[in-house]
């Protein structure tokens, strides 16, 4: 018998604005991915003030998968996926954000993409806000700080909800909501609420705040989604990682916990509908005072998710700054060492795979839902010898990880819906804006310099995964 399910959906996962292009085809509006250049790492992408014309955007173009889809979905079908994860670029439908009526191309647009893939048998997998909101709504109404971004989302929502409810049926309401707590820099803050700091403005309790309007559209969403068809599956999606203490003292320990405290206060609302104490507590002795009304908490009861969606990539060491004065509430209390136990990848993301099956196990204890890993992979340079990518780093990084998946299955009761590994497709890092920081089972011929042909090649790790979807995870 087969350690996952008969219709465990085994796919791929891609984001519209890294992988779509035609940042501006039949009626698109500039999205926040279209103001970021690129960079080295996740702090240093440069956030500009609107589309400069000295600057160049690597998400205008990416792989131009907007004019490639036909071929590419193809490929997916060959490849055997029986999901596929995608976003809708939010501006395709509402371009600015706060009109009255969507665009009408930009549905067209993902009816024939859910089209296609049901035509081979694909079931898609949408999540409504990854890393992306309309560009306007951020100069025009200050990002998520406004309560009005409630209206705009659940408006998007429902009319995305009612256009595809034939089509999909796994959705997610906003892509790893989490980052902009447990990361707190300029380009989380961007990407989850469209957030660009103010002078003097204190930019933590603007999170907040922002936040606690994502979770309320998101639970809002949820109920609405539910209305329009009773057999949608709504997720939330978290980034996911454990974090190890550095040592037994306890004091590392209190940090290795409240570090996850940090990282999954969005999963306990959106999960268990409501706050946890300790940063009721924070808020509390912040005395930040956020407009959380009594109405609000009850949406948050009534919209809590039908399943969890995770990205993991990497774990953490963390470590106590001081033994002594420690109050285990802000990001100064600790710091990020490396585990001398585990390898990094080219960018330092510590490889463990072990820490996967330590998440769903977490996971499932707390909050007894169904699991699905939506992003998993290695980020890594490939090279071309004779037409041909022999990735076998890549096979063997996700071979081991969905070893631990099974473990997590059949040892330990984890109920897991599906594994849909990242980027299945080269496409744009979200974290350095590059190409050849690549995931993809498929190569795109598309340097960081944005030359190339667009030509897709299979990599090694295409045959192993076709194999691996075929007999059900059995052979890896
Ligand atoms: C997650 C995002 C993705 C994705 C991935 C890999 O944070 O949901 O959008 O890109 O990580 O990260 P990167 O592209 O920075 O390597």
């Amino acid at each position: 018998m087969s350690t996952f399910s008969k219709d465990f959906l085994w796919g791929g996962a891609v984001a519209a604005h890294q992988f779509e292009g035609g940042w501006q085809e039949d009626g698109k509006g500039i999205s926040i991915a279209d103001v970021m250049t690129s960079g080295n790492n996740k702090t240093n992408r440069k956030i500009t003030d609107g589309v400069l014309p000295e600057e160049n955007y690597p998400n205008h173009d990416a792989i131009d998968f907007y004019h490639h889809y036909k071929d590419d979905v193809k490929l997916f079908a060959e490849l055997g996926l029986k999901a596929f994860r995608t976003s809708i670029a939010w501006t395709r439908i509402f371009p600015k954000g706060d009109e009255d009526e969507p665009n009408e191309a930009g549905l067209q647009f993902y009816d024939d993409l859910f089209d296609e893939l049901l035509k081979y048998g694909i079931e898609p997998v949408v999540t409504l806000s990854h890393f992306e909101m309309p560009y306007y709504l951020v100069t025009e109404y200050g990002g998520w700080r406004n309560r009005k971004m409630i209206d705009f989302f659940t408006k998007f929502a429902t009319v995305v909800f009612k256009r595809y409810k034939d089509k999909v049926k796994y959705w997610m309401t906003f892509n790893e909501i989490n980052n902009q707590s447990a990361m707190l820099n300029d380009w989380s803050l961007f990407t989850n609420s469209g957030l660009v700091a103010q002078p003097d403005e204190n930019i933590e309790r603007s999170m907040y705040q922002a936040s606690h309007y994502e979770v309320v559209a998101s639970a809002l969403a949820v109920q609405i989604g539910h209305q329009i068809n009773a057999k949608f599956q709504i997720g939330g999606m978290f980034a996911l990682g454990p974090a190890y203490p550095a040592s037994p003292n306890p004091n590392d320990m209190m940090k290795a916990l409240r570090s996850m405290q940090v990282n999954t206060w969005y999963a306990d609302v959106q999960c268990k509908g409501k706050y946890p104490a300790w940063l009721r507590k924070y808020f509390e002795r912040q005395q930040y005072d956020l407009d959380i009304t009594l109405a609000d908490l009850d949406v948050l009861k009534a919209g809590t998710v039908d399943y969890i969606g995770f990205s993991y990539y990497a774990s953490h060491v963390v470590q106590a700054v001081t033994n002594e004065a420690a109050d285990f509430t802000t990001r100064d209390d600790e710091t990020e060492i490396p585990n001398p136990t585990l390898e990094a990848s080219d960018w330092g993301w510590m490889i463990d795979p072990v820490g996967l099956r330590y998440v769903l196990n977490w996971l499932t204890e707390r909050y007894d839902l169904p699991l699905f890993v939506v992003e998993n992979g290695l980020g890594a340079f490939d090279e071309i010898e004779n037409g041909q990518i022999h990735d076998d780093y890549r096979i063997s990084y996700l071979k081991d990880h969905i070893e631990q998946m099974a473990k997590a299955v059949n040892i330990d009761g984890v109920n897991l819906m599906g594994y849909t590994p990242w980027g299945v497709i080269d496409l744009v890092s979200a974290g350095t804006g590059q190409m050849d920081k690549r995931y993809g089972m498929i190569y795109v011929d598309k340097n960081d310099a944005g030359e190339g042909s667009l030509r897709r090649l299979k990599k090694d790790s295409f045959t192993w995964f076709k194999k691996v979807i075929s007999s059900n995870g059995d052979d890896l």
